[in-house]
């Protein structure tokens, strides 16, 4: 096995669990009538992956027959058009199993169901499950160019071969839909947010067509992401001025012409004035006349446009992480009602830990959407073993208190907190060209959790993890319990080793692999990690009290409040908000110091313990996925060994206090470390 099959593999059931399986298993009720498409692949997937569990061929038989499942679309109370119902009933005094949707695509997501719970071992003989997805687009967001590298992407190639387009469509396009559907995505958006302006030409329409068609199937439409200056690149015009008549034009044509090719386009992802990209603002206008010019091109055919809210002016500001904030929202009820205002998970980028982005409950007219990363940019990319379950969970649980307690940044993405119905979550893939997609056989959970949370934001991310690892490896519970508990304590330990109680940003320069706290000085301050720990010889940390930057007061007063106070912050969160003596005492009784630099030291330990743990799992993994993933392990090892002795000697050089007992001192000198860097890293 070499991890192209996902969780999709479908190896025969046990001997011993088989034949409950099997009994409800005897056949497939033949098509009533013309099949849609999608009804067609969700056959086919039931009789695959029946035929692969069960172990002999499963086909369609006429008749009524114990055992018999049956596919129908028919209208369904109380579930959404996306929903589907999955039933035992007795049919003619036969027992039968019905998987009943309102619409054929959920058709297919209650076969990935049904197929799931056989995979995961469950009984499947008294069966009443009703599921709905909580959020309407769940989407993958492709950072690919079109010249195939991939922006912060570490598994090879984009998978989008836009050379051979549309001619030849690679049949891998078809697994990808597959996957993605088994897990309820519906949206992909094919290219970077830092767009070329070519994606919107003929050529490239003609391609971005080819695979809306194989994709359309599998329920998921294609998005472009559109660069806000297209009408001047491609368009013969001399402004991309949104209040220009020529310029709202253009995009209407665009829109048009588009439409034409693919009836049904998702619509435009946008990352306007934001790290040198082109956008409104250019021409002294605002992001809701440039979102709302777009959301009229494609608004009169049922398209959206998701403006991104990652900005952060090129003046110097005084706390990066206020800026989203404070450009948005005072534009709140501004927007158009196909407008969605995509904003990442915390208000940095993507860091190992960030509370949440205080925009989440502070645009209740707008439709807010979110945005995960998938790739592990900022973690360790491919190589690190670092499951996101634990970090997409903190953030959607955290409330919000926008309507007092319970306000939680969940409620903001499904759109029940503010009665929003256009919701929107994103996950920037990590999908490439290599055969286990992902880069590594664990990054291929990131990318399944991402999906199952997308459907209900509330989802235990522990119990996905469970499933993931059964349908990945196997149900046996020697191997399930401690791999699942290795990948739920991962993430903490990347926080250890790389950043913890707080502190952000401290990686490499530009390519963000390995430590680099020393980084100073280049384009702009908040392109540093000085700018973000603060460190001196008087302390650590980046004050954003009232007495500092004032980020706290974006929060709800309640939860800015305690943010701001030593006394009720979590500590996870302390150097995020707070600047603070060396000697400050944390709850363990430790000075910040020794408190820090032991933390580094548990993440290091907790990555020796993944490897012990591994290593034991050895019987119940195939050689060459074992194997791989021992090696990944391995360099996580060295480089959390490396990220802790260079860390401890970067801010000992301030502290300039002894280590704690027991605690060895980095084998190099400082000067050493910040010699070692990764000058071709991937994905930059
Ligand atoms: C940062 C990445 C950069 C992206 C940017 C974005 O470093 O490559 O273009 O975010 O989200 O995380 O637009």
């Amino acid at each position: 096995e070499d991890g192209y099959d996902l969780w999709l593999r479908y190896k025969p059931v046990e001997a011993a669990a088989k034949g409950p399986y099997a009994a409800r298993a005897a056949a497939i009720a033949p098509a009533r009538a013309a099949e849609t498409p999608t009804l067609k692949v969700a056959r086919a997937e039931l009789e695959r992956g029946l035929t692969g569990l069960v172990g002999k061929p499963i086909r369609a038989a006429a008749g009524s027959r114990d055992g018999v499942i049956q596919l129908s679309v028919a209208p369904q109370a109380g579930l959404s058009d996306e929903g589907y119902r999955i039933r035992t009933e007795a049919v003619n005094g036969k027992t039968t199993t019905v998987i009943a949707a309102s619409k054929d695509i959920g058709v297919l997501y209650g076969v990935f169901r049904y197929l799931e719970l056989i995979q995961t071992r469950q009984p499947v003989d008294k069966l009443d499950i009703a599921s709905s997805p909580k959020v309407k687009l769940r989407m993958l967001n492709h950072w690919d160019n079109l010249n195939r590298t991939v922006e912060r992407g570490y598994s090879g190639q984009s998978i989008f071969d836009w050379w051979r387009l549309p001619g030849h469509v690679d049949p891998r396009m078809v697994d990808y839909a597959r996957a993605n559907a088994s897990i309820g995505i519906n949206g992909t958006v094919l290219n970077n947010v830092n767009a070329k302006a070519d994606s919107l030409t003929p050529p490239f329409i003609a391609k971005a067509a080819a695979l809306a068609d194989t994709f359309r199937p599998y329920g998921i439409k294609v998005y472009l992401s559109a660069r806000f200056s297209a009408p001047i690149e491609i368009g013969g015009l001399k402004t991309a001025d949104p209040l220009d008549p020529a310029v709202a034009a253009f995009w209407k044509a665009k829109a048009d012409e588009i439409y034409k090719t693919i009836p049904d386009f998702g619509g435009f992802l946008v990352k306007a004035n934001s790290e040198g990209q082109p956008g409104p603002q250019d021409y002294g206008r605002t992001h809701v006349d440039g979102a709302n010019m777009l959301a009229d091109a494609v608004g009169p055919h049922g398209g959206v446009v998701i403006w991104r809210a990652f900005v952060y002016s090129h003046e110097q500001p005084d706390d990066r992480a206020k800026q989203g904030y404070s450009e948005f929202k005072p534009f709140d009820g501004q927007f158009r009602d196909n407008v969605v205002i995509q904003v990442k998970n915390g208000a940095i980028d993507f860091q190992p830990r960030e509370p949440f982005h205080p925009l989440f409950g502070a645009m209740p007219k707008s439709n807010l959407g979110m945005e995960f990363q998938i790739t592990k940019e900022y973690l360790g990319f491919s190589t690190h073993l670092v499951y996101l379950g634990p970090l997409y969970e903190e953030t959607l649980r955290s409330d919000t208190q926008a309507h007092g307690k319970g306000s939680t940044v969940a409620k903001v993405v499904d759109g029940s907190l503010d009665g929003r119905k256009l919701t929107v979550m994103a996950g920037v893939a990590n999908i490439g060209t290599d055969r286990n997609w992902s880069g590594s056989q664990f990054d291929q959970a990131n990318w399944y959790v991402f999906g199952r949370l997308a459907w209900d934001p509330e989802a235990d991310t522990r119990a996905i993890a469970a499933d993931w690892a059964k349908m990945t490896f196997t149900n046996d519970p020697r191997f399930v319990k401690p791999v699942v508990d290795m990948m739920m304590g991962s993430r903490e330990a990347a926080v250890d080793y790389m950043t913890p109680l707080g502190l952000h940003h401290q990686m490499g320069r530009s390519h963000h692999y390995g430590p680099g706290p020393w980084v100073a000085g280049g384009e702009r301050a908040d392109w540093t990690s000085v700018y973000y720990a603060k460190a001196g010889p008087d302390g650590l940390g980046f004050d954003r009290t009232p007495s500092g930057s004032n980020a706290t007061a974006q929060y709800a007063p309640a939860v800015g409040a305690c943010y701001a106070d030593l006394k009720c912050v979590d500590e996870k969160d302390l150097l995020w908000f707070h600047h603070l003596s060396w000697d400050y005492r944390l709850k363990s009784g430790d000075t910040l110091w020794n408190g820090l630099v032991k933390r580094y030291g548990q993440g290091v330990k907790y990555v020796d313990g993944m490897e012990t743990t591994w290593a034991a799992m050895a019987p119940y993994v195939d050689a060459p996925r074992h194997a791989e993933v021992t090696d990944y392990l391995k360099i996580q090892r060295d480089e959390a060994q490396w990220w802790r002795d260079a860390s401890v000697a970067w801010f000992g050089s301030f502290s300039k206090r002894p280590l704690p007992p027991g605690e060895k001192a980095p084998p190099k000198t400082l000067q050493e470390y910040e010699a070692m860097t990764f000058p071709w890293a991937p994905g930059i």
